[in-house]
């Protein structure tokens, strides 16, 4: 059986993923694009010999009678109208995160899922495929290092375009972190807090970059983490855990050490497309695999997305107002108990 993908959003990560479905992954063919830049979509089809429909808007893509699955890789914003068409049609969706840009907006999504009855929602949380963070859970769930205490974290982007607001540091950048680091501890969050360094100098006008935002979980783990979207030298993610007995963190990623010019270094990326190579054919294979398996997919749920989502909330008011921020969760409905996801 092959999985009919139908893809609303034809920008940067839209193409990645086409073109991992069409050339890398089984199991899965693009058979409908959209785009609100409609010449983007047709653009896609062209360049990668596609096999596929255009459609004018996300509804008529849905609705095509011949797409199995919905990739959802417009911008965060637009998520949550796509998320819940796809849903009222009984469509499967990967949607890029985050699954809807407010708590009350992935809310919305659990509810209609929840009333569906299954499971057709996974969110591209990709980290949990990571190699790297797999590796720290596994080191953690098995008490390598005894109980986690604090974790130190950092999420660097050699520069963002004008588009790219203060609060995208939380709800676009620092998202990643949301999602994996309870998904590591396996605890939620309880406060945050954020704080602004001296600006740097490359930080656009209206952007205040770096930020540190402190997180702290319900059984008391402090989480540091370094959000700076214009580090300049290159795209670069930080993880280290410390415990009551050791201290775990994350691989570099592996590149020829070199010597030239009196230097001994080695490379470090520029952008997220390679740093997360893997983890992104993961997730999808993943998502394949476990419908044509199961009827339902395993990764990231739609209750995940949520917990982001109200941590960011939390999140983006502690930007504004310097205060420890409360995060309120509602209780895990049963529904997402019976997934023992990634
Ligand atoms: P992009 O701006 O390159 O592409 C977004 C595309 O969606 C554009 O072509 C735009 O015209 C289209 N679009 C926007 N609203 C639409 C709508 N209502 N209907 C149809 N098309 C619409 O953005 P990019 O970088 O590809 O990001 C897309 C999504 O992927 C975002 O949610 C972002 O957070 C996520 N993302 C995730 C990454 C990850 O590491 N998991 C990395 C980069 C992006
Ligand atoms: P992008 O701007 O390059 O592409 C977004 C595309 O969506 C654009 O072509 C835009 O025209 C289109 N679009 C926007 N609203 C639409 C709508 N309502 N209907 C149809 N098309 C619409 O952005 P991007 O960098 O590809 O990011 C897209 C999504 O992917 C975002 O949600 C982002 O957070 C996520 N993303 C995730 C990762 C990751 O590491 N997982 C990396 C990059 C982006
Ligand atoms: C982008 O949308 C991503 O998801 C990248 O992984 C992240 O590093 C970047 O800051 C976001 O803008």
């Amino acid at each position: 059986m092959t999985i009919r993908f139908g893809v609303i959003g034809t920008g940067a990560i839209g193409r990645e993923h086409i073109k991992r479905i069409q050339n890398k992954l089984s199991g899965g063919e693009i058979v409908a694009v959209t785009d609100v830049n409609q010449a983007s979509a047709k653009d896609v089809v062209e360049r990668f010999e596609l096999d596929a429909a255009v459609y004018p808007d996300d509804k008529a893509l849905i609705s095509a009678e011949n797409v199995d699955a919905v990739l959802v890789t417009s911008w965060g914003p637009a998520h949550e109208a796509s998320v819940l068409a796809a849903i009222e049609a009984g469509k499967y969706v990967f949607v890029e995160k985050p699954l809807a840009t407010t708590g009350e907006g992935c809310m919305r999504i659990v509810e209609a899922e929840m009333k569906h009855g299954k499971r057709l929602v996974q969110v591209g949380f990709m980290r949990r495929y990571d190699s790297g963070y797999v590796q720290l859970k596994e080191a953690i769930d098995n008490n390598f290092i005894g109980e986690p205490l604090m974790i130190r974290c950092a999420h660097r982007n050699p520069e963002v375009g004008e588009n790219y607001t203060t609060d995208m540091a939380i709800h676009d950048t620092l998202i990643h972190e949301i999602d994996v680091l309870h998904w590591l501890v396996n605890d939620d969050y309880k406060t945050v807090q954020v704080t602004y360094p001296k600006k740097s100098k490359h930080a656009l006008e209206h952007l205040k970059d770096p930020q540190i935002v402190t997180l702290e979980t319900n059984s008391g783990i402090v989480i540091t983490a370094e959000i700076f979207v214009n580090c300049k030298y290159g795209y670069d993610i930080q993880c280290e855990v410390i415990g009551d007995e050791g201290i775990v963190s994350l691989p570099e990623f592996q590149s020829i050490s070199f010597r030239k010019n009196a230097t001994f270094g080695t490379n470090v990326l520029n952008d997220w497309k390679d740093r997360f190579i893997d983890a992104y054919d993961k997730e999808l294979q993943d998502f394949m695999d476990s419908i044509k398996k199961t009827g339902e997919p395993n990764g990231p749920t739609s209750w995940d997305g949520y917990i982001a989502a109200v941590t960011a909330d939390a999140a983006i008011k502690a930007q504004d107002s310097g205060e420890k921020e409360v995060v309120s969760l509602v209780e895990k409905p049963d529904f997402y108990n019976q997934y023992q996801t990634i």
